[in-house]
């Protein structure tokens, strides 16, 4: 049966698909209005396969059954859901190029805090696994602006505990294992005959700490059942509704427990972390952090010892903020270096055309043309294979490559949940102060580039605006101004510090002493102090 109902006004969805309070959510005909919006929009799925899937975060469950009544209704032939509701975004993405599905809607809103007090989020992505590109995403939106009516049918809702086959009002739903698809894929990258005697030395021993978020019964699956690790390698692997009460963002401050427990005496040799939908990764030695811009330089430069890459790269993409580091590799790899906007969506284009192999984000997001997402699982099982054919220490492997391409010390000072008027007041200032910065002279050198990022797609020609302010100094230092495109209080300011050093013997692996003529250069140019009444920022990675 159709159901008729206004739905409420949609609202404009950010660097990856719409994230709001769960409250928001809940009300009634929000869910709905962007689900039908979507499917007003897309063409031709008629009968076609959708695969949906989500982070496990509160009101997981009850948004899934909404999606398949509506999925019902607009003549999807068939939708593949993970069991219990899971499917990590890489996974979802695994899973719909395995089984050309026409897409994918993942229910996460990634690292935010969940719980009937946290965030909620919704994400369309392609045929080719890939997030929506921006002309799909805005023709959504303005859907979602006219829009009169969904549909839907009258169906009880499916039992997702249970691996099978149902109706839901004619409509083909499949309950899938959320897991295996993307393990097996793994196994067709990384050497893990390799990986599996390092874990199993006896003198090897790894921490995996998934947050209560996605990631559990992947790293359960892969570490210890395929790869022999023991058990207890793998800690906050159960996905909770309300992580837990944490906050599933690997970085310093919020996996502050990992951390702790690597610098700790009897610190393991690798530990790792992601997020809440698992497609983030943090890497950490025996007290040693990688950061991630560094992480992708060194997974770019150690690739030819890895079973899937060892053919070599085809090229390498960052987002605009993330540091030069891989830029470096590329250009001793006499490969290509792609520049593009934050947000994994830039790259798919890229991949997609065989321009690249590898990409990365300084928010720790890592990723290969294996999928058309950032992977955490993946990193991950990419440090263990280097980790094992080279048997160094995490520390080692950075400080050697720190030695032949130089070092890009770097650090991002967020300022979370900042007045959005005084945040924007902000950017437009710095913004109108551009064209006056070049020749001028600051503490880490004078100032030989400043614009407001645009990026022309490679593949398409789609020109893409407004993506952070960059400030470059003539001694390869750089300042980026950007506002963040996902939270959900206020603004988020985010200041990416960058500065160069050919001779790493010379200075300390302190980031944030490397970087004081930085800093206050940007308090300088941008009066962070002044305008958003924040002294200090308020995650530091
Ligand atoms: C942040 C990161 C960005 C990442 C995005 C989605 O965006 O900076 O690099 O692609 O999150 O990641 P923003 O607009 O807040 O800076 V995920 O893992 O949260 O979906
Ligand atoms: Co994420």
């Amino acid at each position: 049966m159709i159901v008729i109902t206004t739905p409420i006004a949609g609202q404009r969805p950010g660097t990856s698909g719409l994230r709001k309070s769960v409250q928001v959510f809940r009300q009634p005909g929000y869910l709905e209005n962007f689900v039908q919006s979507l499917f007003d929009v897309l063409e031709h799925h008629k009968g076609a396969t959708l695969v949906v899937g989500g982070d496990g975060r509160y009101f997981n469950d009850q948004a899934i059954q909404t999606v398949l009544r509506l999925a019902a209704a607009n003549g999807f032939g068939r939708v593949l859901v993970g069991q219990g509701g899971i499917l990590s975004t890489p996974a979802a993405s695994a899973v719909i190029r395995s089984r050309k599905a026409y897409g994918g809607i993942i229910l996460s809103a990634s690292h935010n805090p969940g719980g009937p007090e946290g965030d909620f989020g919704i994400k369309y992505n392609a045929g080719n696994g890939g997030p929506a590109p921006e002309a799909l995403t805005e023709a959504v939106y303005r859907r979602t602006q006219s829009i009169e009516r969904y549909l839907g049918v009258e169906s009880p809702d499916v039992d997702l505990g249970t691996l099978g086959n149902t109706l839901v009002g004619g409509m083909a739903v499949e309950v899938i294992d959320p897991v295996a698809t993307h393990a097996d894929l793994m196994e067709t990258l990384f050497d893990f005959g390799a990986i599996r005697r390092l874990l199993g030395s006896g003198s090897f021993r790894m921490r995996f700490d998934a947050m209560h978020a996605v990631t559990g019964p992947y790293a359960h699956e892969v570490f210890v059942k395929r790869l022999g690790a023991p058990a207890a390698s793998v800690v906050n692997g159960t996905p909770l509704p309300d992580f837990g009460g944490g906050h599933p963002d690997p970085n310093p401050t919020y996996a502050a427990e990992l951390v702790a427990a690597m610098f700790a005496a009897d610190a393991p040799d690798f530990g790792a972390a992601s997020d809440g939908d698992g497609d983030r990764n943090m890497i950490v030695g025996r007290r040693f952090i990688v950061t991630p811009s560094d992480s992708l330089a060194v997974l770019a430069a150690n690739a030819q010892l890895v079973p899937g890459y060892a053919a070599g790269l085809k090229g390498v993409a960052r987002s605009m903020p993330t540091s030069a580091a891989v830029d470096a590799v590329a250009a001793a790899l006499g490969i290509p270096c792609f520049e593009t906007p934050t947000g994994w969506k830039f790259f798919g284009n890229l991949l997609d055309a065989g321009r690249i192999t590898l990409c990365g984000e300084e928010s720790a997001g890592t990723g290969s043309d294996h999928v058309r997402e950032k992977d955490g699982l993946w990193a991950v099982l990419f440090w263990l294979n280097v980790l094992a054919v080279r048997g160094e220490s995490v520390e080692a492997i950075v400080r050697d490559h720190w030695r032949r391409f130089g070092r890009h010390v770097y650090s991002r000072h967020d300022y979370e949940g900042v007045d959005a008027a005084a945040a924007t007041a902000l950017m437009a200032r710095l913004r109108e102060a551009l064209p006056g910065l070049p020749g001028q002279k600051f503490s880490p050198g004078t100032v030989t580039l400043a614009d407001d990022f645009a990026y022309t797609d490679q593949v398409d020609g789609s020109v893409t605006t407004g993506q952070g302010l960059r400030i470059g100094f003539d001694n390869g230092s750089r300042i980026v101004f950007r506002l963040s495109g996902t939270g959900t209080e206020g603004a988020t300011l985010r200041v990416y510090l960058e500065r160069f050093e050919a001779d790493v013997q010379r200075h300390g692996t302190d980031a944030q002493q490397a970087l004081a003529g930085l800093i206050a250069t940007a308090e300088q140019l941008a009066g962070i102090a002044a305008t958003t009444g924040r002294t200090q920022p308020t995650v530091i990675t």
